[in-house]
């Protein structure tokens, strides 16, 4: 990455320190939040492309606007690749988000009032999966299912128990905090038994799917949703996947559905982050990923933590913290104090409101890419315990930064 922006700091010295300090930020922090990973320099300069100036309303070779024949070639690769990776019929790339592409699901396919089964947020699942908060709640009726309470592991038999007892019109699998291995060939046979669609988003183990490392949802599913930027490792942003028989009304639901111009820059990137996806190295990064969560999920447990299903097939895991006598406020805080960036998070069947929370979240993707291993994963996983067990010490706070700073010094992002 060129780091200098010679023009921008010129033009506006206040965005460029701003951008000079996230830079530093991501470079001295370790970063550990499960959802973020560092995008390649091709992708990046994809993103800062020409593509920025491009109105491209429409889809390739049925466009509202004229000079769109670079931006048909690049948007077609972009959906010929992934199409190549996930073996889907049809592939939707302008979803601006995984938010997004959720949100042309349900409008393509359900009607305001519809029933929806989804997981529920405190027990991992996602915003869009149906929260009272957000326009999935607000616009259908939602029903859930969690983990079991003693295993931390999805019940399919009582997934099957609410379907049947709720005859929902949509099930949604897919999680943002859960650490196990999802049975989608279970949940297609649940959704045809009750004669349900099948929507799986998959925003947080694309990556994983794609390097052939967890099970693909795609043979199973009416419709697949992914945000780009996770284990992905591509810009931020969505992606749909669905049957071709649902091609044409997905396609309508993105544009003019539910937005107009797509970003045509990031599709560019998105097709660069595809790219990468088929080069050899990708499955060996993927794996790595597994691996470092494995290890650090092990060497907490060692260290006394409760890790929600008592381990991780993934590439991130929930630590309750309640044994540890500490809120996941707090130790969010005392963490990013010692320059460890992590996001507190509920633990499912939480006492604790979500501004507080009894746990963490953490995820190896972004640490992986820089280039971490399972030895460096026994280090992190010292210093998380060292902060945790005394937080409010300045000198073990000051101690444990130095340890950061030098890992970060010896694995650098850029
Ligand atoms: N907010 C993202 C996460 O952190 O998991 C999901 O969209």
């Amino acid at each position: 990455m060129n780091p200098k922006l010679e023009t921008l700091r010129q033009a506006d010295p206040d965005i460029y320190e701003a951008i000079m300090g996230e830079l530093r930020r991501e470079q001295n922090k370790l970063v550990l939040i499960a959802s973020e990973n560092y995008a390649s320099p091709a992708v990046m300069e994809a993103q800062g492309s020409v593509f920025t100036n491009k109105y491209a309303e429409g889809y390739p070779g049925r466009r509202y606007y004229g000079g769109c024949e670079y931006a048909d070639v690049m948007e077609s690769l972009a959906i010929e690749r992934a199409k190549g990776i996930f073996k889907a019929e049809h592939v939707n790339v302008q979803a601006h988000s995984g938010s997004q592409a959720n949100m042309a699901v349900f409008f393509s396919a359900l009607k305001p009032g519809d029933k929806i089964l989804g997981m529920d947020l405190r027990h991992g699942g996602h915003l869009t999966h149906g929260a009272a908060v957000n326009f999935s709640g607000m616009i259908y009726e939602n029903v859930f299912y969690g983990v079991d309470k003693e295993t931390g592991y999805i019940n399919y038999d009582l997934v099957r128990q609410e379907a049947l007892n709720h005859m929902p019109k949509m099930i949604v699998a897919g999680a943002s905090a859960y650490s196990r291995i999802i049975d989608f060939e279970k949940f297609a046979a649940i959704a045809a038994e009750v004669k349900a669609l099948l929507l799986v988003d998959i925003a947080h183990i694309a990556g994983l799917i794609a390097a052939g490392l967890h099970p693909s949802p795609v043979a199973y599913a009416d419709f697949v949703t992914s945000s780009t930027h996770k284990t992905l490792r591509g810009p931020r942003g969505g992606m749909i996947m669905c049957k071709d028989k649902y091609a044409k009304s997905i396609d309508k639901a993105v544009f003019p559905g539910i937005q107009g111009g797509p970003l045509m820059h990031v599709i560019a990137a998105k097709a660069v982050a595809f790219k990468e996806v088929l080069t050899d190295g990708f499955k060996e990064y993927q794996g790595q990923i597994i691996k470092n969560a494995q290890r650090l999920s092990n060497e907490l447990i060692n260290r006394g933590y409760k890790i929600i299903s008592g381990g991780t097939d993934t590439h991130l895991m929930l630590v309750d913290l309640r044994s540890k006598n500490i809120t996941g406020k707090e130790a969010e805080a005392a963490l990013d104090a010692a320059d460890i960036t992590v996001n507190k998070n509920s633990i499912p069947y939480d006492d604790k409101p979500a501004t507080v929370t009894s746990g963490i979240r953490l995820g190896t993707p972004a640490l992986t890419t820089r280039g971490f291993t399972q030895e460096d994963m026994a280090v992190v996983a010292d210093i998380i315990d060292k902060i945790i067990t005394n937080p409010g010490h300045c000198g073990n706070i000051d101690d444990q930064r130095r340890r950061v700073r030098q890992l970060c010094k010896d694995k650098p992002v850029y």
